[in-house]
Parts: C-alpha cells; sequence; structure tokens
C-alpha cells in the first residue's frame, strides 16, 4: 500500500531505488546506451517502411510521419545495465496510430522493430500495443538528441532499454516471434524489468 502511496505521488518526491524494478539504480541522467556508432541521417532521406504481413506495406517520409497524430506521454525508462531514469516526457505518435496505417494478417503474432545502422529488436504484438508504446521525436521537451535515437526512437516503457529502439525505420508484422539484435547475443525474448527477465541463459 505504502509503495502504491508512493508511486503515485511519484513526481513530488525524490526517486528511491523502491519505485524502481527489482536491482536497478535509479539515476537523473539519461545516459546513452549505443552498440555501435551514432547513424547520420538527414530528414530529407529519411524514410519509415511498414511491412511484412500486411495487406499492402507503406512507407512514409518524414513529413508524413510527424503529420501523424501527436502523443505526449510520462514514462519510466530502465536499462539492463541496471540504471532506470524514472521521469521522461516523450513526445512522437502512438504505436496505435501508426498501426492504423496497415491491415495486418490475423496470424501476426510478434513485431520487429528495425533501424539505421542495422539494429533490430522484437516485441509481441500485444505488448507494442499499449497505449503508452510510442515513436518519439522529442524528450523532455527538447528535439531527440542524436545519440539518444534522433530524429525518431521507439519507446517501449514496460520493457528494457533494448527494446526501445533508436533511429528506428521500419515495423514488421510477423506471424511467429524471432530474436532481433541483442536477443540472438542471448537477451530475454521478453525482457520485462519488473520480471527480471534479462537474458535467457539464467534460466538455464
Ligand atoms: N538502434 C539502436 N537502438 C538501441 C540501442 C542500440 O545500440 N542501437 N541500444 C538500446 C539500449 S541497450 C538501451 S538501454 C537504450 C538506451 O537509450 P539511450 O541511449 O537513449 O539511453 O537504447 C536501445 N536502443
Ligand atoms: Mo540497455
Amino acid at each position: 500500500m505504502l509503495k502504491k502511496l508512493g508511486r503515485i505521488n511519484r513526481r513530488r518526491m525524490p526517486a528511491y531505488e523502491q519505485d524502481a524494478p527489482p536491482g536497478q539504480f535509479v539515476t537523473e541522467k539519461f545516459p546513452i546506451l549505443t552498440y555501435g556508432s551514432t547513424p547520420r541521417i538527414s530528414l530529407d532521406t529519411w524514410q519509415f517502411r511498414v511491412f511484412g504481413h500486411v495487406e499492402e506495406e507503406v512507407t512514409l517520409n518524414w513529413q508524413e510521419f510527424t503529420a501523424l497524430p501527436k502523443l505526449t506521454l510520462d514514462a519510466e525508462f530502465h536499462c539492463v545495465t541496471q540504471w532506470s531514469k524514472l521521469q521522461n516526457t516523450w513526445e512522437g505518435v502512438a504505436f496505435n496510430d501508426v498501426m492504423k496505417l496497415v491491415k495486418p494478417s490475423s496470424e501476426v503474432t510478434h513485431v520487429m522493430a528495425h533501424c539505421y545502422g542495422g539494429y533490430s529488436t522484437n516485441l509481441a504484438l500485444d505488448v507494442i500495443m499499449d497505449d503508452d508504446v510510442l515513436f518519439a521525436w522529442a524528450h523532455d521537451g527538447a528535439p531527440l538528441a542524436e545519440a539518444h535515437g534522433g530524429p525518431l526512437r521507439l519507446v517501449v516503457p514496460k520493457r528494457y532499454g533494448w527494446k526501445s529502439a533508436k533511429w528506428v525505420n521500419g515495423l514488421e508484422f510477423m506471424t511467429e516471434d524471432r530474436p532481433g539484435f541483442w536477443e540472438v547475443r542471448g537477451y530475454h525474448m521478453e525482457g520485462d524489468p519488473w520480471k527480471e527477465q534479462r537474458f535467457w541463459d539464467e534460466l538455464m
């Protein structure tokens, strides 16, 4: 009960570890976690492709994407390397509004997010279709820094940070689960921080 109250009043309280998932430390900073280098992307050539098991695939340019309905959302961010930043305000487009652009087959169970630079990550459809999932171009009132995924990143607050793909440029609708970049290398297929689903070899 006490813990619940703390969570509701978070904005008026200092952040404590007790508000974060198990095994996480709270930070006020926003560390940068990137495998490899930051891709250089020009908005003039930027493209976002929605494809896979959909009736008709769609490709949007930057103007078309940013003309979609806008969403502002407060959400936590938990990296599997054990830092959590509890307060983030994201601005962008809800996943569910992007999903309206296509007709996925009824057999679709998972989505792969694809990125400039070759990174990818898989998500179950019921996780990514939640109201707190968005494609963000701004963080805490400022345009999203290149290092944090600008011009556009995926934000999936209920999963570890590696599922929040930076420099996202595509969504692939799939009829079965398939591991993405880190999942191939041992990260958990689901990655729920509240269940500490960090690495699959912990289960073995
Ligand atoms: N394209 C891409 N997206 C990525 C990563 C990456 O290396 N490449 N790292 C992931 C990891 S492990 C985390 S914790 C978050 C970190 O986001 P940040 O650098 O904005 O803190 O981005 C995720 N998205
Ligand atoms: Mo991470």
